[in-house]
């Protein structure tokens, strides 16, 4: 079942995530939402606080359109190296719809994870899907990229976020 992606200025976004317990059946169909969501949206990665759930639950699928989907499921990922060399990328967040910015990040990342059958996985990634990692780790800790920016970039952000709630609220009253 799609769910619906929570938009920042929301307290729930800046919570620190719990670790998941057990991959059971209740976690399995959390994870097939959680896909369902990034792919609707469409995104290339989403974590579960992103739709209220307070786990370290990440999904994540940088395929092209027209190849064959190939999603990541990281539960309880942890970064284990960062390479010293940064890249810059042009960042975008299905909880801050519309806007995007520069952000510097390490250029490759290690990670260490439990997949969605429950095996014990390691991932070496470069290019967007390094990026990708770090910002879905970077959620489970209650962190948006606005968070790297200069503070009137990010106030300019927010402002602009409150402003488009408020013109949704009216649609619905
Ligand atoms: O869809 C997304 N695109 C994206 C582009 C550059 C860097 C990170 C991302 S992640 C984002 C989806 C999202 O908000 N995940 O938390
Ligand atoms: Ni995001």
């Amino acid at each position: 079942m799609q769910k619906k992606i929570l938009i920042e200025p929301d307290p729930i976004l800046r919570q620190k995530c719990e670790p998941l317990e057990k991959i059971d059946g209740n976690a399995k169909k959390l994870m097939d939402d959680m896909l369902e969501t990034m792919y609707a949206a469409p995104g290339i990665g989403l974590a579960a606080i992103q739709i209220g759930i307070l786990k370290r639950l990440v999904v994540i699928d940088i395929s092209k359109e027209k190849e064959k989907r190939k999603p990541i499921f990281l539960v309880n990922p942890e970064i284990i190296y960062r390479s010293k060399e940064t890249s810059v990328y042009e960042e975008g967040c299905l909880s801050l719809p519309g806007q995007f910015a520069e952000v510097e990040r390490p250029a490759e990342c290690s990670v260490k994870y439990i997949d969605y059958f429950g095996k014990e996985k390691e991932l070496k990634a470069n290019g967007l899907l390094a990026t990708c990692i770090q910002h879905e780790i970077d959620h489970l800790n209650g962190i948006l990229f606005i968070d790297y920016l200069s503070k009137l970039k990010k106030d300019m952000i927010i402002k602009k976020l409150i402003k488009h709630k408020k013109e949704i609220e009216r649609v619905i009253v």
